[in-house]
């Protein structure tokens, strides 16, 4: 029922099953939700993507959460907005890391999700990025599968250098 898309080239993996489920509560997230999906693809870490709705589909979400690791899932990205509820029940039914996206809705610009979601009591974690931070999501993601995959370590390092060349040559172009 949770079907794998098609496989995603590989960097050093032996299969293409999917090691990240990214779910999230609407299809109004997506927008959100997608660059965590870009930011896979750049690493070529396989994934699944699809809508789980904590109170609108419960029965999915258990069915979900519950079959997660046996189907080879290493991590979950679960977004959702407003009583952002969906990344604690997944959490709850599955030992996987959970990372949780918080979703801005129309309303309280975020922070209502953002309570939701990074106030989990104690015994049940879920890490938090920023809201609407999916690229974090995505990065966190990587970082959590590369502690096992040395490959991804180095690739994890290139990305940041990148990103210090990137800021380092806006430097440059201030000082001119
Ligand atoms: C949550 O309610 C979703 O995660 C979404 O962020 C929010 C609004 O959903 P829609 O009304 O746009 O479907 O369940």
């Amino acid at each position: 029922r949770f079907a794998p898309p098609p496989p995603v080239p590989g960097a050093g993996f032996a299969d293409a099953h999917p090691l990240v489920g990214i779910i999230m509560g609407s299809d109004s997230d997506l927008p959100v939700m997608l660059p965590a999906a870009r930011i896979l693809d750049r690493f070529g870490v396989p994934y699944e993507l699809t809508i789980v709705s904590a109170h609108r589909t419960p029965d999915r979400l258990v069915e979900y959460a519950r079959s997660a690791a046996a189907r080879g899932l290493r991590t979950v990205i679960a977004g959702a907005g407003g009583a952002a509820h969906l990344p604690g029940m997944v959490a709850a039914m599955t030992a996987l890391p959970v990372i949780g996206v918080p979703v801005k809705g129309s309303t309280l610009d975020g922070v209502d999700s953002l309570h939701s979601i990074v106030q989990m009591p104690r015994g049940i974690p879920v890490a938090t990025v920023a809201i609407n931070n999916g690229v974090n999501a995505g990065l966190l993601a990587v970082r959590i599968l590369s502690a096992g995959i040395p490959g991804l370590i180095g690739a994890m390092d290139e990305y940041m250098k990148e990103m210090e060349q990137e800021v380092l040559g806006k430097v440059e172009k201030l000082q001119e």
